[in-house]
């Protein structure tokens, strides 16, 4: 069942901080695609991407896989290059047993193993595609570069990290209009004025958002050969960063 996000929709008294917890699974599908321009495009063009990234006998993970909508994507362009497995990582416990429930609901031939741990904590080893897709914006900034090198570690040579973000604009002008353009996008989605104001506050002590001058920037220091960004709406963006074969 998808059922409408309405979290926000009553004044609230006090706004806690946003948690990935039952409330959220219930109604995370529906939040996602009214709040995040473009995350139904990324979705569909990863299979794409892990067709062309994907190498035989070796794992993709999928980090911050809430219910695994970029898991299940992610699985259909691995058919053709099996065997290969693909392991899914989240730490809520609530949106990991969902997630399990959901991927019941497909038939592959490629493995998933569900995993509910931190990001931070997960070792990655002979990975030849990773994704973040909208997860690294949780994690605590300090603690950003050392993950990319983690990650760029565990990845085979050619193997790809694809990491999809809220980003905020290099000139502040254009911030702003970037800004006020979500904005009218959740506005023409349903969304409240109450909606749209409860979340920021809800939000933004736990996502913390960075340019992509500073994802560039560690995606340097890490190692990786090739790196840019593939897609950009308003101000979400999708980037991809490849490690090179020599
Ligand atoms: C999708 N990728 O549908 N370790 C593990 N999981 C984490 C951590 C962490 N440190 N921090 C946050 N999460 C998904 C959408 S949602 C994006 C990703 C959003 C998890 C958190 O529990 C949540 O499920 C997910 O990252 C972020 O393609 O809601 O904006």
């Amino acid at each position: 069942m998808n059922h409408r996000d309405t979290i926000f929709s009553k004044p609230l008294p006090s706004v806690a901080d946003f948690s990935f917890d039952q409330h959220v699974v219930e109604v995370f599908p529906d939040m996602i695609n009214r709040s995040v321009p473009g995350y139904s495009s990324i979705l569909q063009t990863l299979p794409q991407l892990a067709t062309r990234y994907v190498q035989p006998d070796s794992t993709v993970y999928d980090l911050g896989c809430s219910l695994g909508a970029a898991t299940l994507a992610l699985r259909k362009g691995c058919e053709a290059t099996a065997p290969v497995q693909i392991v899914a990582v989240d730490n809520s416990e609530a949106m990991i047993e969902r997630a399990r429930l959901h991927l019941q609901g497909f038939k592959s031939q490629v493995p998933v193993t569900l995993r509910c741990e931190d990001i931070r904590e997960t070792d990655i080893t002979n990975a030849s595609m990773i994704v973040l897709n909208f997860t690294l914006q949780f994690v605590p900034r300090e603690e950003r570069q050392r993950i990319i090198s983690t990650l760029f570690s565990g990845l085979r040579p050619g193997g790809a990290l694809m990491i999809a973000e809220k980003i905020i604009a290099e000139d502040d002008t254009m911030n702003d209009v970037l800004v006020d353009l979500h904005h009218d996008f959740k506005r023409a989605n349903g969304y409240s004025e109450l909606e749209i104001s409860q979340k920021r506050a809800a939000i933004e002590n736990v996502m913390k958002i960075d340019k992509l001058s500073d994802h560039f920037a560690r995606f340097k220091e890490a190692g990786f050969a090739h790196y840019g960004c593939w897609f950009q709406c308003f101000n979400f963006a999708a980037m991809l960063a490849v490690k090179g074969t020599d």
